[in-house]
């Protein structure tokens, strides 16, 4: 354990150093790299489940219903999990320990309710009062309601239009397909043939117990201003149901049919759509509407695709992902095992490079859209999703494969200087990078009355930019002007208290932990003022426990909640990684000499050696991933495991940042 201000930190009182039960950092090191190890597929690459919230479960178990393949097994099973994650007060959460969320509850209900759950049991008498209280069904989202409106317990006429015609719109036009994030996108098209149909398939039961108004069960919301984009909106959408009714009919069966190509020309090789739940689903629904029966080729090897999906627990109960994480996890854990020390050549580390270099999409995709002459060279989050790489994932691959020394290094390189070529093709207009998309900045998105949960578009981020800046300075271009306008972007977007937002995880400690490393990789030396008010604001968020935490409610209320909830290993993980890029970390250590020595770091350090399972790995119950801040959160159940062995690694191996080009 590195001496490094051990009398001020046991002046202070908050933590002794050096206790007896304390684990050395290189202890805590080596059993957290072994347990990584262990976790590694055969195939070479490493994937940690996906945890997000029951209305993946709930939505399984309806659109199962809707096309009539659902199974006891299945109902029980599912049922089980669902009632597994309800609270004392009868409700759901999207995040552990969050806030009751009234869509999430009602789907859960539902689930349950087709389960066989009686009305009268006191779990499900708690969760309808809950729902009657927060508004009924009428108070939920628009997903929600289409949801519920498919069996009928919701009229279709009071759901916003979402007509298929709009995939006529050209490029140029706003509001075409290309206007939205590739999720929302996704999503949108095989909803248009949905609402188009308007199916309603016989409800097995009535769910009146879940109005709060049982005289008035499907109230018209009230509409805004005229003057107001809200109220052009909803006026517009009146019109559109107008549409709906008076639509040309040879027209929309050529929107319908082109929908239709659409979504099967997108379906990928696993099945899916897009990699997510939400595509998935409704193409499912949508083509069938569209005459494809279950056993059609399309059909079966997308319903094959959920099975993927599915993750059984030991005891008998059953839930699903909403997506799978290996190529991030993969290149997550490549970094993280050099910065062990783990060799270069290391068979695991060959293995896994062997796996991403197979991942590489060499097809153009619906970003070609918008950079038709851009040459493929991306990688994707998921096991398959060729239409959909994105400019994160790429970044991290190639940061993980140049510390690899593979037998073929030419291969290393030429996919190297791909995924180089492609994130800059992608860079946007202001100089930095949103997730899957050029310059999808367009504010008309989100005025749409159909677009009331999450992003529906892909802006450049914090997070994002920082790890393609990094990426981009360790493969030699730090001066190249393309990042020097990254650099000057992300400085330009800190926060006035020194962090950065957090898009993809949650959320401060995450976007700040992102931006130091890659700014001082970049050359911002450690003393420029950016850096220094980073570290004061991260010292600031310290625990009194030595660790770091960030409750998702900092999305809804950062002026109590930016930095601050209980410490999680990946949270603590990521301040560490941040203050030892900014040169905070162990005095005297190798490669650290012009480092001061920083009791920061040394109580960050010691909440992760003392929290440590004796498995090497660490409990992290919270969501520290983030899909879309607020409305959906993700437990990346490897997170706990890879960024502290990335912080460990980096503070024992004395390197701030990894220190790329592996053992070439
Ligand atoms: C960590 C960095 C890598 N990152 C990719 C991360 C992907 C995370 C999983 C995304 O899963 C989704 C779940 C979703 N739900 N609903 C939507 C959705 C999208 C992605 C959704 C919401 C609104 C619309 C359409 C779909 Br409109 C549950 C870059």
């Amino acid at each position: 354990m590195p001496p490094a201000d051990a009398a001020q930190a046991s002046a202070d009182g908050a933590t002794a150093v050096g206790l007896s039960d304390d684990v050395p950092a290189e202890e805590a090191l080596a059993r957290a790299t072994a347990h990584l190890l262990s976790l590694q597929h055969s195939d070479g690459w490493w994937k940690g489940d996906l945890e997000t919230n029951v209305t993946m479960d709930a939505e399984d178990l309806l659109l199962r219903e809707f096309l009539g393949i659902r199974t006891p097994e299945q109902t029980l099973a599912t049922a089980a999990w669902i009632r597994s994650k309800q609270r004392a007060d009868g409700t759901w959460a999207t995040f552990h320990g969050g806030p009751p969320e009234l869509s999430t509850t009602v789907e859960a209900y539902v689930a349950l309710r087709l389960a066989g759950d009686d009305p009268q049991a006191p779990h499900m008498a708690a969760a309808a009062h809950y729902v009657r209280e927060a508004g009924g069904i009428a108070a939920t989202r628009v997903f929600t309601r289409i949801w519920l409106a498919l069996f009928g317990w919701w009229p279709w006429e009071r759901l916003p239009e979402l007509p298929p015609e709009i995939l006529f719109l050209p490029r140029w036009a706003p509001l075409n397909i290309y206007a939205f994030g590739q999720w929302a996108r996704q999503t949108i098209v095989p909803l248009t043939v949905v609402s188009a149909h308007r199916p309603v398939h016989p409800a097995p039961f009535a769910l009146t117990e879940l109005h709060a108004d049982p005289a008035d069960p499907y109230p018209l919301r009230p509409l805004a201003p005229a003057a107001s984009w809200d109220g052009l909106f909803q006026r517009l959408d009146r019109l559109m149901h107008h549409y709906h009714r008076y639509a040309v009919r040879p027209l929309r069966r050529l929107a319908l049919a082109r929908a239709g190509r659409w979504i099967v020309h997108r379906q990928e090789a696993d099945g899916c759509w897009g990699g997510i739940q939400p595509p998935a689903v409704y193409s499912l629904i949508a083509l069938n509407l569209l005459g494809y029966r279950l056993d059609h080729p399309v059909m079966k090897a997308g319903l094959t695709a959920f099975d993927g999906f599915t993750v059984h627990t030991e005891d008998g109960r059953r839930w699903m992902e909403a997506c799978q994480s290996p190529v991030w996890d993969t290149c997550l854990a490549t970094v993280a095992l050099r910065d062990a020390g783990l060799p270069a050549d290391d068979p695991a580390l060959v293995r896994a490079a062997d796996w991403m270099l197979g991942e590489e999409i060499t097809t153009p995709g619906d970003w070609s859209v918008r950079r038709p002459n851009l040459a493929p060279g991306g990688w994707a989050f998921e096991f398959h999703n060729d239409t959909y790489p994105d400019i994160d994932d790429t970044a991290e691959v190639v940061l993980a494969l140049r510390r690899v020394a593979h037998p073929e290094p030419q291969r290393i390189d030429a996919a190297v200087d791909r995924g180089v070529e492609w994130n800059l093709g992608m860079q946007s207009r202001e100089g930095a990078w949103g997730a899957f998309d050029v310059d999808n900045t367009s504010p008309l998105p989100n005025k749409l009355p159909f677009c009331d949960f999450g992003e529906v578009i892909d802006p450049p981020s914090a997070d994002v930019t920082a790890h393609v800046v990094e990426m981009l300075a360790e493969v030699g271009k730090a001066r190249d002007p393309r990042t020097r306008r990254g650099v000057a972007w992300l400085l330009a977007q800190q926060e006035a208290d020194g962090s950065w937002f957090g898009r993809w995880g949650t959320n401060y400690i995450y976007g700040t932990g992102s931006v130091l490393p890659a700014l001082v990789a970049a050359g911002v030396r450690p003393g420029h003022p950016a850096v220094r008010r980073a570290v004061r604001w991260l010292e600031s968020r310290q625990n009194p426990d030595g660790g770091w935490g960030e409750d998702m409610r900092s999305y809804e209320d950062p002026a109590t909640w930016a930095g601050r909830g209980d410490s999680t290993a990946s949270q603590t993980a990521w301040a560490l990684m941040a203050l030892l890029a900014a040169g905070e970390g162990p005095a005297g250590e190798p490669g650290g000499a012009d480092r001061t020595g920083s009791e920061a770091v040394e109580r960050g350090v010691r909440w992760l050696t003392r929290t440590q399972r004796a498995d090497g790995t660490w409990d992290e119950p919270q969501f520290t991933g983030t899909g879309f801040p607020w409305d959906f959160s993700i437990n990346y159940h490897l997170y706990r495991l890879v960024f502290p062995v990335t912080a460990l690694g980096r503070y024992v191996t004395g390197r701030a940042l990894g220190s790329g080009g592996g053992g070439r």
